[in-house]
């Protein structure tokens, strides 16, 4: 497979005006008749070939202004289609087949579970019919769509219904009409015996809007949310963005076979049954958030991708890094706003910098790929997010508004790129964006080293900082980036924030100064008492911040500072050094001693609780092992397990009276609802219970068996399951596993649940589950939610993936190898964990490449093929 380059860009030569397309479905043969208006680009010359991308497609016909086209007047090969004469302006008209029963990839029409459904991001509509298939060629659509009345009643595409009807053989039709140019990759058409919940929205011009959301009949119940969080999504988007929705209709489907989350397809998403299905008997509060955050960004691409979209798919941060930042901002408004930015971090710092830091790691904007559907990644998505936020915060939000009002307004309709985006802001705030438009092009994550020194003498704290961006692969000289660092000064006598004075400049109690030289100091004046500084307040960029903090600075920031974030995040640091040195103890045979500190740290918070819950149970959570991780330069998976189960068995002993109180003060009987302070007290509750299980404690075990059989909502079922099956009491797990399999059997979305918590555990016997699990009937290699729910869920499992014999590997390796020829793009994500091997020890860096070598000596896709490349270069 050959790379496409960004340098490359050309714009396209034809353009398709509008676009018809007929479909007549069947499962093995579905015929697709497409009419395209097309038009020579008037600077190309007339002896410029058409050329059409297709694949997977078998031709039938093929004509010119109705005229059929001789075998000779074209060519078709595995890519697409070229006609070498075609007229400056014309119709052609196509007739293909293709089979939507055989597509296990799940891109472009296929099957699930018998209903007939579409995914065309990134380049699935070349599946579909012969096309230009690419972002920046923009249509109208008119589609019909025939299918059986009996076994696909209901008949979907985009836009508006405009006609209906009968045909014989018991076929009837449905017609759509998209009145507004998209490209070809937002296309949608769903055909299936599909029910719906129905709802109204009155824009704030007064318009009303149809809102639909449509699932198989025994889902009917689990659509409440998804609505209520869609009515909120389009009020946010007004009051926030000032931008409303443009048709009449908004339908959202749910469909169980599905690659990502889920799909903005215009006027007609397609969801990923996990990400708009949620019952309280169901679902966790988690999953409650997660189905409201995502039916919000879908929404959101409405405008920032749909009436805006990308002139090409290096520009795919355009979109998904200002979508999520949207959707981020939302949860954050609709939940607890410190919550939601400690959860984003705290992923985004494990997930986001292991892929920055690893063979795979791109620019937010590539300059290259394989395939396209590779890059739908961390980086793109949530590092964009970061530099959005980062862009935000330079202007400010009024500026920030300006610039987003003026993007919409000056490309409504077009297919721009990231310097479109960046311009606007760049007007609205009179700023030079310049050099901050290096966080595009540069991969890696920035390291900051900072030195800190408080001169009692003349009163000064002179802060120095050094920024340093590690070598990635092709990228190996970085230039200095313009770093947005938000902080305060605490004084350690007063414990408040200082007032900030630099360059003469007073500016208040908190600051962000710009670092955009390798090296700067910052000299604050009039610092009347020694200050512990707080830096990178709330994330302010996406960098690793270092400083010599001492454990009684951290837990000093821990109290003090006014950061919510930075709170939390003092607790990380300082659990994270008592971490480092039980790690240490573990690799040298030496007795582990529990950090004293972290202990009165921990008490002190459970005794000065914060206002908000959510919070305080976030801050009792000690960092994960994944994160542990990141922080180490060579990953010794088994010390990390046992250093963090030593700590928090320590904590749970020390504080067994205060979690066992906190437990019982946060229980409650109310109907569940997955509103923000409910999802508090819950989670508080069950991070104190999880402790109280962690040390075998009778009557911490009696109360999450009995939190489990009061089977009162899924996410306190959950959570008591999963305490259960991870504790060394089988005898308590067993059955509990068993009900609750039973219990479910029947419901795709919990035995997922069920999977997962299983191959989770860290007992050494889950290799072999896994193995059993994968010919349990509920587990099927085809549906991309169960492979991530049992495969991927163990390949999170660091003790047992890790194991030193390597079984952990080789089973992940057959997985790909199977899946790389039924679904290539999930296949190609699962390898992730195999990538990272150069961060472990020699015996297991050999036994990982040793399973990457395998699965490079099979047949590959160009997905998983691309993947392996990159990891064993
Ligand atoms: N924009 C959507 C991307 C997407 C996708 C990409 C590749 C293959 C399958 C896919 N399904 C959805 C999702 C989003 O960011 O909103
Ligand atoms: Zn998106």
């Amino acid at each position: 497979p050959q790379p496409v380059y960004l340098s490359d860009y050309q714009p396209p030569a034809y353009r398709v005006t509008h676009t018809e397309l007929t479909f007549d479905l069947d499962p093995a043969a579905t015929r697709v008749k497409a009419r395209l208006q097309i038009e020579r680009q008037a600077s190309v010359d007339a002896t410029t070939p058409l050329q059409l991308d297709g694949e997977q497609l078998t031709l039938h016909a093929l004509l010119i202004d109705g005229a059929p086209l001789a075998n000779s007047d074209y060519q078709v090969t595995e890519q697409g289609l070229r006609i070498d004469q075609v007229p400056a302006s014309f119709t052609l008209e196509s007739d293909v087949e293709l089979s939507p029963q055989d597509n296990t990839a799940l891109e472009g029409l296929y099957q699930s579970n018998g209903m007939y459904c579409t995914q065309c991001e990134a380049e699935g509509f070349r599946r579909i019919t012969f096309y230009p298939d690419r972002p920046d060629v923009m249509s109208t659509f008119k589609v019909t769509v025939i299918g059986d009345r009996q076994r696909e009643p209901i008949l979907l595409a985009n836009g508006n219904p405009v006609e209906q009807g009968e045909l014989p053989n018991g076929r009837h039709f449905a017609t759509w009409e998209d009145p507004h140019p998209k490209p070809c990759y937002l296309f949608a058409l769903v055909a299936g015996d599909l029910h719906k919940v129905e709802d109204h929205f009155t824009t704030q011009s007064g318009r009303k809007v149809t809102l639909q959301i449509w699932v198989e009949e025994e889902n009917l119940q689990k659509t409440d949310h998804a609505m209520g969080s869609l009515k909120r999504a389009m009020a946010w988007d007004e009051q926030a963005y000032g931008r409303e929705y443009d048709l009449d209709l908004f339908m959202i489907v749910a469909v169980n076979d599905f690659n990502m989350g889920a799909m903005e397809n215009k006027g007609l998403n397609i969801f990923n049954s996990a990400a708009v299905l949620a019952h309280p008997d169901t679902a966790t509060d988690n999953a409650f958030q997660t189905v409201e955050g995502i039916v919000a960004h879908e929404y959101f691409h409405n405008w920032s991708g749909n009436r805006v979209t990308c002139r090409d798919w290096f520009q795919l941060s355009l979109k998904e890094g200002f979508t999520v930042f949207r959707d981020q901002c939302f949860s954050a408004e609709t939940n607890s706003a410190p919550v939601k930015r400690i959860q984003d971090v705290s992923f985004f710092r494990t997930a986001q910098f292991a892929e920055d830091a690893g063979p795979t790691a791109h620019p937010v904007r590539p300059d290259h790929y394989i395939e396209i559907t590779n890059f739908y990644t961390l980086t793109i998505y949530e590092k964009g997010a970061e530099i959005v936020r980062m862009l935000c915060n330079l202007v400010g939000w009024e500026a920030f508004r300006q610039g987003s009002d003026q993007y919409f307004q000056r490309f409504d309709g077009q297919a721009v790129t990231i310097e479109d985006f960046v311009d606007c802001m760049a007007e609205a705030s009179g700023l030079d964006l310049s050099q901050f438009m290096r966080w595009y092009s540069q991969a890696g994550t920035p390291e900051i080293d900072v030195h800190g020194e408080y001169d009692y003498a003349h009163g000064e704290y002179h802060l120095t900082l050094r920024q340093r961006t590690p070598a990635t692969p092709d990228q190996v000289d970085k230039e200095p980036l313009h770093i947005p660092i938000a902080m305060g000064l605490v004084g350690t006598k007063s414990g408040q924030d200082l007032t900030l004075t630099l360059d003469g400049e007073k500016l208040g109690r908190q600051a962000v100064i710009h670092l955009r030289d390798d090296e700067q100091t910052f000299v604050f004046t009039d610092v009347a008492e020694a200050p512990v500084p707080s830096l990178l307040r709330n994330f302010s960029a996406p960098v690793k911040l270092h400083f010599p903090y001492s454990r009684e600075d951290l837990a000093f920031l821990l109290t003090h500072d006014s950061d919510g974030f930075n709170r939390w995040d003092a607790g990380q640091r300082l659990a994270m050094l008592a971490l480092d040195d039980l790690i240490a103890a573990h690799r040298n045979g030496v007795e582990k001693v529990m950090d004293s500190r972290v202990v009165e740290a921990f008490r002190s918070l459970l005794a000065n609780a914060p206002a908000d819950k959510a919070v305080l149970a976030e801050m009792l959570t000690l960092p994960s092992e994944a994160y542990i991780a990141e922080q180490q330069p060579i990953v010794d998976v088994d010390a990390i397990h046992a250093a963090r189960e030593f700590i928090r068995q320590s904590l749970a002993m020390a504080l067994r009276d205060e979690f066992m109180a906190t437990f019982e003060a946060n229980r409650s009987d109310d109907a569940y609802a997955p509103i923000p302070e409910q999802i508090a007290q819950r989670s508080l509750k069950n991070v104190a219970l999880a402790y109280l299980v962690s040390i075998e404690d009778e009557q911490g075990l009696a109360l999450c068996e009995a939190q489990f059989a009061a089977d009162h909502n899924m996410t306190d079922v959950r959570h008591a399951l999963t305490l259960l099956v991870h504790s060394d009491r089988d005898d308590l797990a067993s059955p509990a596993l068993k009900s609750f399999g039973e219990k479910w059997a029947h419901d795709p979305l919990v035995m997922d649940q069920w999977f997962s918590v299983q191959v989770s555990r860290p007992q050494a016997d889950v290799i072999d589950r896994v193995k059993y699990l994968m010919a349990h009937p509920a587990f099927s290699l085809k549906n991309p939610n169960r492979v991530r729910a049992l495969i991927g869920a163990f390949a999170q499992n660091r003790v047992n993936f890790h194991r030193l014999d390597g079984q952990g590997y080789a089973l992940l390796a057959d997985v790909v190898i199977e899946l790389n020829r039924l679904n290539p793009e999930i296949a190609a994500r699962l390898i992730t964990p195999l990538t990272r091997w150069q961060r472990f020890d020699e015996t297991r860096q050999e036994l990982m490449r040793s399973q990457l070598e395998r699965i490079q000596r099979e047949p590959l896709s160009s997905n998983v093929y691309e993947v392996v490349e990159k990891a064993l270069a």
